[in-house]
C-alpha cells in the first residue's frame, strides 16, 4: 500500500527539519506514546539520523539545532519513512514525512509553476495531510512583516490546492513569545483559506522544570499523534464524462 505522506511546509528557518528530528529522537528514546502505535522500523533510517544527528539532544544539554536544507537544485524534496505498527490491530501504516528547504515554498508561494518551487509543487500534489508552520520566532523579530507577507502567501497558495485534505497550522518555537495581534492575523490568513485546519504549538525547549532525561520538549508528541492519525485521501475519480445520447449518464446526472 502507498504510504500516507505528510507534507511539511514552511518558509526558510522556520523549524520544519527540527520537528521531524525531535520526532525521530522521541521515538527514538521511546518518549512517543502513539495511542498503543509502535515503532516498526523505516527505509530512510540514515536520513533519519542525518537530521537527528546533528541536532544531539542529549539528556541535560540544551537542544541544538540540524542544518539548514540545502536545495542543491533538486526537485523532489527528502523523504523520511516511518513504519507503526498497532499491535492491538495487528495492522501497521506507512508514513512519509517531506524534508524540504523553505526556500521552495517561498518560490511556490509565488508562482505555482516556479522552477525553483517544483519540490514544493510535489509536496502540495502528493501530500495526504499538511503542516504549515509558522515560525514564532520570525513572527516577532525585526522581519516580522516579510515572515508575516511569507506565511500568506503559502496560506492562499496551499488554499489554492489543498482540495480539503487535512491541514494542520503548527506554531514552532513556542518557547518564544508572539504578539497576540500578529497570532490573530496569521490564523486568520490560514482559516480563511482552509477553515477546518487545526493548530498545534511545538518547542524543543523543555520547560525549565521538566527532568532532562524526560524531556519531550513541548507539543510535540500531541502533534506527531495527530499526524499518524491521518486516513489516505479518498481516491479521487475523474469527473464522469457526460453524454446526452447515455441514458446512463442522464440518469446518473438527474441524481446529482
Ligand atoms: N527557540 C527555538 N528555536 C528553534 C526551535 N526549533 C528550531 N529552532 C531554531 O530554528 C532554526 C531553524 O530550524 P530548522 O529546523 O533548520 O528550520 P527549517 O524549517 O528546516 O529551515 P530550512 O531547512 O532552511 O527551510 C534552528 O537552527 C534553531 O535555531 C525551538 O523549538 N525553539
Ligand atoms: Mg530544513
Amino acid at each position: 500500500m502507498r504510504p500516507i505522506v505528510i507534507g511539511v511546509i514552511g518558509p526558510q528557518n522556520a523549524g520544519k527539519t527540527t520537528l521531524l528530528a525531535a520526532w525521530y529522537m522521541l521515538l527514538g528514546r521511546g518518549l512517543a506514546d502513539l495511542n498503543g502505535k509502535l515503532f516498526a522500523g523505516s527505509y530512510t533510517l540514515s536520513g533519519w539520523e542525518a537530521v537527528a544527528g546533528a541536532m544531539r539532544w542529549s539528556p541535560g544539554q540544551p537542544p541544538r539545532f540540524p542544518p539548514h536544507t540545502t536545495s542543491r537544485g533538486g526537485r523532489a524534496p527528502g523523504l523520511l519513512h516511518l513504519t507503526l505498527r498497532d499491535p492491538d490491530r495487528g495492522r501497521s501504516a506507512d508514513f512519509l514525512f517531506t524534508d524540504a528547504p523553505g526556500e521552495w515554498f517561498q518560490k511556490w508561494a509565488l508562482n505555482t509553476d516556479s522552477q525553483e518551487g517544483v519540490g514544493a509543487r510535489w509536496v502540495s500534489e502528493n501530500a495526504d495531510a499538511f503542516l504549515v508552520v509558522a515560525d514564532r520566532e520570525a513572527l516577532s523579530g525585526g522581519s516580522m512583516g516579510s515572515a508575516r507577507s511569507a506565511l500568506q502567501l503559502i496560506a492562499k497558495r496551499l488554499g489554492a490546492e489543498y482540495r480539503g485534505r487535512p491541514v494542520a497550522l503548527v506554531w514552532t518555537k513556542a518557547d518564544v513569545t508572539i504578539a497576540q495581534d500578529m497570532v490573530q492575523t496569521v490564523r486568520t490568513a490560514v482559516t480563511r483559506e482552509m477553515p477546518d485546519a487545526v493548530e498545534f504549538s511545538v518547542s524543543v525547549v523543555a520547560d525549565a522544570d521538566v527532568d532532562p532525561l524526560m524531556n519531550k520538549g513541548n507539543g510535540l508528541v500531541d502533534l506527531l499523534r495527530w499526524a499518524v492519525e491521518t486516513k489516505r485521501a479518498a481516491v479521487e475519480l475523474p469527473p464522469p464524462v457526460v453524454s446526452s445520447q447515455d441514458p446512463l449518464f442522464i440518469y446518473r446526472n438527474r441524481k446529482q
